[in-house]
């Protein structure tokens, strides 16, 4: 499948990993790489020296292109963003925040640079930047969100190709992201429960087992909102935050509450991020049938409904 995205990435499918703290090891870029798509590294809050282990690992794996997400909150920033140009690495893609410090840097190296965009105005920035594409990540996406569904009014705001991310995990997301003006998807919601994926077996049967309504958004308070299928933990969080509860307080009730989950199998304590779309996660499937089957679903629910509307 032949798109903008593709060409500029040199990937064969239009489908790229969420770059998800914990999750996005090696193993699932690697694996989302070697499928076609676009696997990525989610450097998350972890050192430099994690991200580069990470990075001759998945370089062990696959010779495909891989990225690496670079969180911006993360402490370590400024090393990971030199990391990239020493190992380097074909893409990047950004989140949490604006990376524009880190980008003529990059592209003096030859770095591709997606960053995820909360806004119209930031996706028009970092098209001003340099940015090769942007991803428009809606407020169904699961972990650290904007507030906005906003696709086509990316697509409206700048030229560079816009990759759709939240909601998004069958034929039918993607041929509607692609109706709306994308050029690639992000997915990270059933990538956390492929059969590659190392969470615990705990955390991708609580994906597999969600309802289309048991996701909750903590932190909308503290300006950080993050969204988590509900849990006793999501549930305390809630009490307290409507109790007016300090910032402090919150956040000492979700530090290192994504490790609990993702490494330690407690989706009890633990932040189970995930998106609203896990409800239509039925099932573990390797990266290569989640990536080739949404691709196949895509086009056929495309010719389905051309046949139907010129009927
Ligand atoms: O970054 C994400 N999702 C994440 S990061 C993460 S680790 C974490 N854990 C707990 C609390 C906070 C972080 C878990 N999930 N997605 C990309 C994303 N970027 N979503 C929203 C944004 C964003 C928000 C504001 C990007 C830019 C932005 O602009 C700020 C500015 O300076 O204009």
């Amino acid at each position: 499948m032949k798109t903008v995205i593709t060409e500029l990435l040199g990937i064969e499918y239009p489908v790229i990993q969420g770059g998800m703290a914990w999750v996005g090891t090696a193993e699932l870029a690697a694996a989302v790489s070697e499928a076609g798509g676009l696997g990525i590294i989610g450097a998350g809050g972890a050192p430099a020296s994690w991200g580069e282990e990470q990075i001759h690992k998945v370089k062990e794996k696959t010779d495909k292109p891989f990225g690496v997400n670079l969180m911006l909150l993360n402490p370590e920033a400024d090393a990971i963003a030199e990391l990239l140009v020493k190992e380097e690495v074909k893409v990047v893609t950004t989140g949490a925040g604006n990376p524009e410090k880190y980008m003529e840097e990059w592209k003096k190296a030859g770095v591709r640079v997606i960053p995820v965009v909360a806004s119209t105005a930031l996706a028009k920035r970092m098209e001003k930047a340099g940015a090769d594409a942007v991803i428009a990540e809606g407020t169904e996406s699961g972990g650290h969100i904007g507030e906005t569904t906003f696709v086509p009014q990316v697509v409206d705001a700048v030229n560079i190709p816009v990759i759709a991310a939240g909601g998004i995990a069958d034929g039918r997301g993607m041929a509607a992201a692609f109706m709306l003006g994308a050029k690639a998807i992000q997915m990270g919601t059933i990538f956390v429960a492929s059969k590659e994926s190392i969470v615990s077996e705990a955390y991708k049967n609580k994906v597999i087992k969600a309802k289309d309504i048991d996701t909750k958004v903590t932190g909308r308070t503290t300006g950080h909102p993050v969204r988590c299928l509900r849990n006793q933990q999501t549930r305390e969080y809630l009490k307290l935050e409507q109790a007016g509860a300090s910032f402090e307080e919150l956040e000492k009730l979700t530090l290192g509450g994504l490790r609990k989950a993702v490494v330690d199998g407690d989706v009890i304590h633990g932040s189970v991020m995930a998106g609203q779309i896990a409800g239509l996660v039925k099932d573990s499937r390797s990266c290569k049938e989640i990536i080739e089957g949404i691709c196949r679903e895509m086009k056929d629910v495309v010719l389905s409904q051309a046949e139907n509307i010129g009927r």
